[in-house]
Parts: C-alpha cells; structure tokens; sequence
C-alpha cells in the first residue's frame, strides 16, 4: 500500500487503452494517446505501455473486446501494472466490470481529467467549481465503484481539491453537490457585480486549447505573473487585468484551456467561469502552431465555444510558438490560414517575436468595437498613431 501518497508518491506505473474508430487515421490515433499520456504524467503517473483495438464502437461490457481484455490482463499481472486508463468516459457498468477483471485501479479519460482539475485548483472559487463536478461525475457510479482496493490505493483519481482525499458516501455527496451548488451561485452573483462594476471598457478573452501559451502571452502584455508551465491545466481560474495599447485601455482575459472530449461536469460546473469568454467583445484563439493536431484543436476549441455559446464572437487566430517551426513550416502555416479575416498573426511570445503585430491588430480591433460604444472618442484615438 503506499502510505505516503502525497508527499513523494511513487508514480503509477499505467497502462494506456484506446480504440481506433472507423475513419481515423494511425497518426490521430497516435496523437490521441500521446495526449492521454501527457494527462497521466500531469497526474503524476508514469504511462508504461498502450494498448489499442481498431472497433467501429466501444463493446458495452468492457470497453475492448474479449482477446484485447486478455491481452491486457497478462500485461497488468506481469508487469506491476497499478492503474489502467480508458481514453473515453467509461459507463458506471463498464468501469465495474473493467475493474473486476482487471483487478487494478481503471480509470476514465474524464476522471484523468476531473483529478488534474483538482490538483490545480488554487482559489476556493476553481475549487468549489471542481469538487463539484467531481461528485457529478462519482454520484451514479458510487456503487461497486469504491471498492476497498481503490480505497486503499488512493493517487491518481482519488484526489479531490487542495489533494484532500474526496468523499464517497453517497448520502453525503449528494448534501455536498447540494451546499457546493448554493455556493456556487452566491459566488457567480459577486462575480456578476464585479463584472458589471467594470464599465464598458472593452473585453478581450484569451481562449484556446490547453498548453498552447495563453498564460504566457498575457504575462507579456499585461505584465503580470500567471503560472505558466509545460503542463496541462495549469491555468483555471480567470486572470483580468487591464492593459493599455496605444492610447487605448481594455480589459484582457487569461482563463482555462480546453481540451478534446472535454467532460460535460466540467463546462457545466465551469460555467460562470466561461462567462468571462462569454461576454467578451473579443476572442484572442491561441493555437500551438507547432502541434501536430493543430488543425483538429482549432476545431475542438471552436466547437467548445459554439456549445457554451460563445460561437459567434469576433475572433482573431494568434498561432504562437512559431519560434518551433522552420521557414518551410511556417510558410505552409500561412499559406493555409494567411487569407482569412481578421488576418490570423503568428507570433511566440516566449521569444517575443511579431508582438508589435499582434498589438497593432488587437488595437485596430479593440478601437473599431471602442469607437461604437463612445462614438465622441474617435477623434482622439487616431488610428494606430503610436506605432509609427
Ligand atoms: N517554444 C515556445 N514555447 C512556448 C511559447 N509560448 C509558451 N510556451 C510554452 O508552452 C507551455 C505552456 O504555456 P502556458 O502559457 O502555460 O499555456 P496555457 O495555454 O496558458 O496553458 P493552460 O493554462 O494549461 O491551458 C509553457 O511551457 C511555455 O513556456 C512560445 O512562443 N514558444
Ligand atoms: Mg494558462
């Protein structure tokens, strides 16, 4: 048993399983599974092998068929395998039976992510926003779910907010979903009023997938300090400050990644922290030019966007870390993007190149939406003066 889970854990040693659906290619299938492995190493897991079954759709009991779960119990029992990991949410049934056979602890894409939330929560606000969605996700799967084994284990998985080990008492989750909802709407009011208290100043949001450099560019245009590190998730909490380009002042927002198969619990309970991407006049789309799945996560973010209702907002595409690619790269990039309005820019902000660019195009874009709410300062905001 490991004592000492938190303090100097062991990393546990994990086992990757996904399926290749019709349609998709070995390289997404790849990419997919990297990605997985990259949200078990933020976890603080070590992923030691990957399995994969080409099937047109999950089985329903166990997720692989019959000879894969075979081939996956020898692996487990011969290799001192702790933990497996599904790259799809698994149905409270599937998860019973998968940890029946297995006989080690089986996690879900969505649990994966729900346990790096809670890691990274730092405010009571991420926080209560967390712990909520995870008692969302546990409540149906309470039952056969917590087995002693899994209780004993603890790690990845079993982590609530601030690493507190979270409740399964289902009589108590459902008291806490409760009083944490209550809460959550006496904070989404405050936010409300801090929101409103803001004038009409105009909003900029940061969005994109996670990891791409958001964090990063805000901390060189408003020059604060939001941790910003080569992990997934390592922003939740919505950054604002007020920045000034030019002769102009507006607010910029640095909030969440997203990520594909985002867990529905997660943008529910999430929701009045997406309110700042909601009602922002602006969407600055950060996206890793230097990922190979840049084009599916430009469509996963769009996606995401369209669903919390954020789809038709005016949105600049900021491809960042062009410092990663080569001039051949670079050149494909813009050929394949360069014709779009508002004109896409493509900048690193770690090795600030092309800032000027994007700050004259945030301007020109942040004066247009300026000007209509206070028609009287057109005058006195000329247009890009103060780059010339
Ligand atoms: N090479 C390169 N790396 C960059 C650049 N911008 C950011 N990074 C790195 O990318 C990683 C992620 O940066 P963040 O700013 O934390 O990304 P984020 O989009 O805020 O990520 P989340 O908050 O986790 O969604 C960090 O290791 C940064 O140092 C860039 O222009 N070039
Ligand atoms: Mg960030």
């Amino acid at each position: 048993m490991i004592e000492n889970k938190n303090l100097n854990p062991v990393p546990e040693r994990t086992v990757l399983v996904g399926l290749a659906m019709q349609g998709q290619t070995k390289e997404q299938v790849k990419e997919y599974l990297d990605e997985l492995a990259f949200l078990v190493r933020t976890a603080g897991g070590e992923p030691v092998h990957r399995f994969v079954q080409r099937l047109t759709k999950p089985n329903p009991k166990t997720f692989v068929g019959h000879g894969k779960l075979e081939e996956i119990k020898q692996f487990v029992a011969g290799h001192g395998i702790d933990t497996v990991v599904f790259d799809d949410e698994l149905s409270p049934s599937q998860q019973f039976q998968l940890e029946k056979e297995l006989g080690v602890k089986i996690l879900d894409r969505t649990r994966l992510i729900l346990d790096i939330f809670a890691m990274r929560a730092r405010t009571a606000y991420a926080r209560t926003q967390v712990e909520l969605a995870q008692y969302e996700y546990l409540l149906p799967r309470l039952k056969g779910m917590w087995t002693h084994l899994e209780r004993q284990r603890g790690g990845i998985g079993m982590r609530g907010p601030g690493e507190r080990e979270i409740e399964t008492d289902r009589r108590i989750v459902q008291k806490r979903i409760a009083d944490l909802k209550r809460k959550l709407a006496k904070i989404d009011i405050q936010k409300r009023t801090q929101r409103g208290n803001r004038g009409k100043l105009v909003r900029v949001a940061l969005v994109g997938y996670t990891n791409v450099g958001k964090s990063t560019l805000m901390n060189l245009l408003a020059k604060s300090k939001v941790l910003a590190e080569n992990k997934l998730f390592a922003t939740l909490d919505t950054k604002t400050a007020k920045i000034q380009v030019g002769n102009i002042s507006f607010l910029i927002s640095d909030t969440v990644g997203f990520i594909r198969k985002l867990p529905t619990q997660l943008v529910e309970s999430f929701k009045s922290t997406l309110d700042e991407v909601r009602e922002a006049d602006i969407l600055l789309h950060i996206v890793d030019a230097a990922h190979p799945a840049r084009d599916e996560h430009i469509r996963t973010v769009r996606q995401i966007l369209h669903e919390i209702g954020a789809g038709n907002k005016p949105e600049i595409l900021v491809f960042n870390k062009i410092d990663l690619l080569d001039a051949a790269a670079l050149q494909q990039l813009q050929n394949e993007y360069g014709r779009q309005t508002p004109a896409p820019l493509f900048i690193s902000a770690e090795k600030k190149i092309n800032m000027d660019a994007l700050k004259e195009s945030l301007y020109r874009q942040v004066r247009r939406i300026h000007v209509k709410r206070y028609p009287k300062d057109d005058l006195l905001y000329p247009d890009l003066d103060f780059l010339t």
